[in-house]
């Protein structure tokens, strides 16, 4: 790829930083399968510790990471409910129900991420009838990637929470972006995870790691992921190589998420002013911006943009583009530009 492209089209295309390279140079590692490396210890310690709960175990991906928590959630035959729009449905290839026997269970999701209250109670069935499925967990995602990275508010993740409770059901958070989510409603990660049994949550997409994701629970729960990680082959070896940059991403990254939010939300602003963009300026909460282009096909837009070294990716007939560490204002405003020459027709000059 040249290497003044500007790549929107996602935050998993961030490189690692400097002093993230530095880190893994000079990583201690031991074997992992044995529990002997002390930096993917001191990775998982920490990541526990920020979103308050007993344990924490690395994976390799955001993938792995929620197929193994609802393989622990749940035995074969029993329920997940997922959103029709969330990642773990649309994005993961089936994995739980192909591995591992559960049945998804898909519910509607409101254009804020949510799943309604009312269809949460009413799909799960009563207990004792032969007929039925029962129901083992309830999966949400925040932020939330397919409705354009909204944040599920608080007092969603409460209310969720409380009928969780009621229905003596465990919640399982794809926090994918869940560092997102706390800056954008100015709270500490904790205070989302409060509310729920199980969250995966990513290092390498805002947060700016190579590779890797956590999963976090109680012990008990982060013991049956562990074996399942290991019957998913997601045991690696001297992966503190990798936990040294996840150290990083996730003690210094956070900070600095903000930036990727104001970044996304000046360029959608700007967007929002050309008269061929639709694009619902509500929905742009955190570092994703999505908008459907009149006039002409998407593909067309993104092959033309693409000539000009901008890349943003079609979603759901629209396009995606996300904003993240090595995408500067700068490159926003050189993004915006060539957009507005693709608009309007300027790209057949380009070669
Ligand atoms: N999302 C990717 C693509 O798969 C769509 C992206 O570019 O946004 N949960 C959520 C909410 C995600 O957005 C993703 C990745 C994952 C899980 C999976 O993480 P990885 O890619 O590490 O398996």
């Amino acid at each position: 790829m040249q290497p003044n492209v500007i790549d929107l089209r996602s935050d998993t295309v961030t490189r690692p930083t400097p002093a993230m390279r530095a880190a893994m140079a000079s990583a201690v590692v031991g074997d992992d399968v044995f529990g002997d490396d002390p930096t993917v210890n001191e990775l998982q310690r920490v990541a526990a510790e920020i979103v308050g709960k007993e344990a924490a175990i690395l994976v390799p991906s955001g993938t792995m990471g929620n197929l193994a928590a609802l393989l622990a959630h749940c035995e074969r035959g029993v329920e997940a409910l997922v959103g029709d729009e969330s990642h773990i449905y649309n994005y993961e290839a089936g994995g739980a129900s192909a591995l591992g026997g559960v049945v998804y269970h898909v519910l509607p999701t409101t254009a804020s991420g949510e799943l309604p209250l009312a269809q949460v109670r009413k799909a799960v069935r009563p207990a004792g009838d032969a007929h039925a499925a029962r129901a083992g967990v309830i999966a949400i995602e925040n932020t939330h990637n397919r409705c354009g990275g909204v944040v599920l508010s608080l007092d969603y993740m409460q209310q969720l929470h409380a009928l969780a409770v009621e229905l003596g059901l465990p919640v399982h958070l794809d926090g994918a972006r869940i560092f997102n989510a706390a800056v954008a409603l100015g709270v500490p990660v904790k205070a989302l995870t409060e509310h729920v049994t199980s969250v995966q949550f990513c290092l390498s997409k805002g947060l700016g790691a190579p590779v890797g994701s956590l999963v976090a629970g109680s012990q008990s729960f982060i013991s049956k992921v562990h074996r399942i990680r290991k019957m998913l082959g997601g045991g690696m070896r001297q992966a503190g190589v990798l936990a040294a940059a996840g150290l990083i991403a996730l003690t210094e990254m956070p900070a600095r998420l903000a930036e990727d939010h104001a970044n996304a939300r000046w360029l959608a602003e700007q967007l929002a002013a050309l008269p061929q963009i639709d694009i619902d300026l509500d929905s742009v909460q955190t570092n994703i911006i999505v908008f459907g282009v009149r006039d002409q096909s998407v593909e067309h837009f993104l092959t033309a943009l693409r000539e000009r070294g901008v890349l943003m990716v079609a979603f759901k007939d629209r396009v995606r583009a996300v904003t993240h560490v090595d995408v500067a204002r700068a490159a926003c405003e050189q993004a915006l530009q060539a957009v507005v020459q693709v608009l309007h027709g300027d790209h057949e000059d380009m070669v």
